[in-house]
Formats: structure tokens, C-alpha cells, sequence
């Protein structure tokens, strides 16, 4: 029993010192956690995840995941199979692609899919980086899930520590079967999103937080969000504009002034993140050459066909 016990011990440490040594490699093949992989490698998102179990103020549940993604364009979702002929279409279309991220159109843990995609692409396309953007609420929970479908790069939105902001930022939370609201709800995310990361680190996974900076909410809040995730052991942030819709479409998007102010005063703490183009859920290509094209930010490039999902309705869709 002791034997087995410490055998399950020994492959567990293995497992996680083996994906601590592939940090640099995957950092530099990841175009959201460099500067220069931005440029030079690319990604293909599966919109698998539909459903969402919180509601930020921020968000219009008709269109994509706001914490990652570019809101306004509203995405097809397909199936864990389709998942798998879409990175077939996407690594012969465009051989620069390195990474598989799940990131909506509502939270990816909430939807099972995205395990199962998860587990589909890993064992035809075992040396894709499997990256997922989350969150956070359901983290604690399926942290295992994850870990078993070979998830090695991780976001996870946070957009305030102290509960005071929180419960302006989030409506509801529904967690377990019930709706949370005002502080508690917020309080349940925070523990589960703060819980969540420390547990991705301690899987040897590489950690980003994204934080949407809200003027007037949590502009002056962010270098603590700094100060918490660099102390659990994230690698990088990545702070957005909040793009103003839902119930914060009176509030104005930050000026470039203020994003960098926060980023550099979070940089003091924590490597940033300044090239997110926050893409669509399905995007398909090289993120560091889709700015300027003429399709807004972030747009995404999945001009190679792969998916058709031009302004599909998806309404109701988001709802768990
Ligand atoms: Fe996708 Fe996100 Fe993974 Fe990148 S996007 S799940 S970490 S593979 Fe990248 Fe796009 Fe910004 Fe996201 S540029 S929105 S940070
Ligand atoms: Fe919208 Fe859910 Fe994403 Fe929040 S977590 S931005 S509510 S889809």
C-alpha cells in the first residue's frame, strides 16, 4: 500500500517536473506569452463551449466570451468532432500553428466539450500546445480533467480581488446547482479563480491572468491582482480595455494612457502581456499579423475557410 502510494507520488512529481522543463519551450512557441512568437507562430481556436455560469457586467451573452474575446461578432459553435477536422484544415492550411486554445464562445469548462476536444486533438496532434482561457469558477473542480487531456497553458480572467469591486463586475455566479449574488457570488469566483490558479501552477501548467481594466471600477485595483497571482506563481497578465456593452455600456474603455499606466505599473510585479488583438473564439492564424487589416481588433484571421461563422445567431446558447 506505502509502495503504491509512494510510486503514484514519484510520477506525479515526475509529471510535474517534466512540465516545468518544458516552460521556455512552450513560452517561446505560444503567441500569448511572447512578443516575438505573436509574430512569428499561430493558433487555432474551437468554439466547442456555448454555456456560461456567470454573468459579467461586460458581457452580451449573444456574442463571444468578452474576457478573452472581441465582443460584437458572435461565432459558430461546433462539435468536439468538427473541433478535430478544424486543426486538421488549420495545421495543413497554416503550418506556423502551434497551439489549440479553447476560449468560448461562453466559459469552456462549463461546456463537457471541451474536455472531450481536448482529448480528441491531443491524440492525433499530441505536439500542439493545448491551451485553454477560462473564468475560473469551475477551475478547482476539473483541474484534473485538464490536466489528463494535456492542457499545458492556461488563462484565467481576474478582474478584481476585493469584493467591494467584484460585486460590481459580476451579476450572478451559478455554481453547483444555485445562483449566487452581489459579494457571495462574487466571493465564490474569487476563492475558485485564486484556488484554481495556484492549483494549475502546482501542475507544472503555465499560467496567464487576463484582467479587464474597467475606469472607475477597478483602474487603481489591478496592481494588487498583480501583487496575488505573481504570489500563486502565474507567469504573465494581460490587461484588456473593457470594451463598453451589457450593463457597463454607459462606462468609457479606458484611454491608451491608462492601459499603460496599469501595465506598467503591474509590470514592477508581474511580465505583461501587450499584444492580445482579443480574438474571436474562432480564430485561425498568426495573432501578430491580423492587427490592421481592416476587420477591427482582433478580428481574427480564419480567412482560410475553416469555419463559417459570420454573425451566426447564437442566442440562448450561452445560458447553462
Ligand atoms: Fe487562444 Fe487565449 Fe490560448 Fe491565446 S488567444 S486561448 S491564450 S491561444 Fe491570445 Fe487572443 Fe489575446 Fe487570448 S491574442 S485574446 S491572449
Ligand atoms: Fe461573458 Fe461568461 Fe465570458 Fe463573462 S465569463 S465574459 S459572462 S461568456
Amino acid at each position: 500500500m506505502m509502495d503504491n502510494m509512494d510510486n503514484m507520488k514519484e510520477k506525479i512529481t515526475e509529471h510535474i517536473e517534466y512540465r516545468k522543463s518544458c516552460e521556455a519551450k512552450v513560452v517561446a512557441a505560444h503567441p500569448c506569452y511572447s512578443s516575438k512568437a505573436h509574430r512569428t507562430f499561430g493558433r487555432v481556436h474551437l468554439p466547442v463551449a456555448p454555456k456560461c455560469n456567470v454573468q459579467c457586467n461586460f458581457c452580451v451573452r449573444k456574442f463571444a466570451c468578452a474576457n478573452e474575446n472581441r465582443p460584437g461578432v458572435t461565432t459558430k459553435v461546433i462539435s468536439p468532432d468538427e473541433a478535430v477536422e478544424t486543426v486538421r484544415r488549420a495545421v495543413s492550411s497554416e503550418p506556423r500553428i502551434r497551439v489549440v486554445g479553447i476560449a468560448g464562445p461562453g466559459d469552456p469548462l462549463a461546456n463537457d466539450e471541451t474536455i472531450e476536444a481536448f482529448n480528441l486533438v491531443k491524440e492525433e496532434f499530441p505536439s500542439l500546445i493545448r491551451c485553454m482561457s477560462t473564468n475560473g469558477l469551475l477551475l478547482p473542480d476539473r483541474i484534473d480533467e485538464l490536466d489528463a487531456a494535456g492542457v499545458i497553458t492556461l488563462t484565467v480572467t481576474v478582474n478584481a480581488l476585493d469584493p467591494e469591486i467584484g460585486e460590481k463586475i459580476y451579476s450572478f455566479v451559478k455554481y453547483k446547482g444555485k445562483t449566487h449574488r452581489g459579494k457571495e457570488a462574487f466571493e465564490i469566483l474569487s476563492k475558485n479563480q485564486l484556488d484554481g490558479i495556484s492549483m494549475a501552477v502546482k501542475r507544472g501548467m503555465v499560467v496567464k491572468v487576463n484582467s479587464v481594466l474597467i475606469p472607475g471600477i477597478n483602474d487603481r485595483h489591478l496592481v494588487e491582482v498583480a501583487k496575488k497571482v505573481k504570489g500563486l506563481g502565474a507567469y504573465t497578465m494581460n490587461i484588456l480595455p473593457l470594451i463598453p456593452q451589457g450593463r457597463f455600456s454607459s462606462l468609457r474603455p479606458p484611454t491608451p494612457e491608462e492601459i499603460e499606466a496599469a501595465r506598467s505599473e503591474c509590470e514592477a510585479v508581474i511580465r505583461q502581456f501587450t499584444d492580445c488583438v482579443q480574438c474571436r473564439a474562432d480564430a485561425v492564424g498568426v495573432p501578430g499579423e491580423e492587427c490592421g487589416i481592416g476587420r477591427g481588433r482582433g478580428s481574427g484571421s480564419n480567412s482560410i475557410g475553416i469555419i463559417q461563422n459570420q454573425q451566426e445567431d447564437t442566442r440562448n446558447a450561452f445560458e447553462m
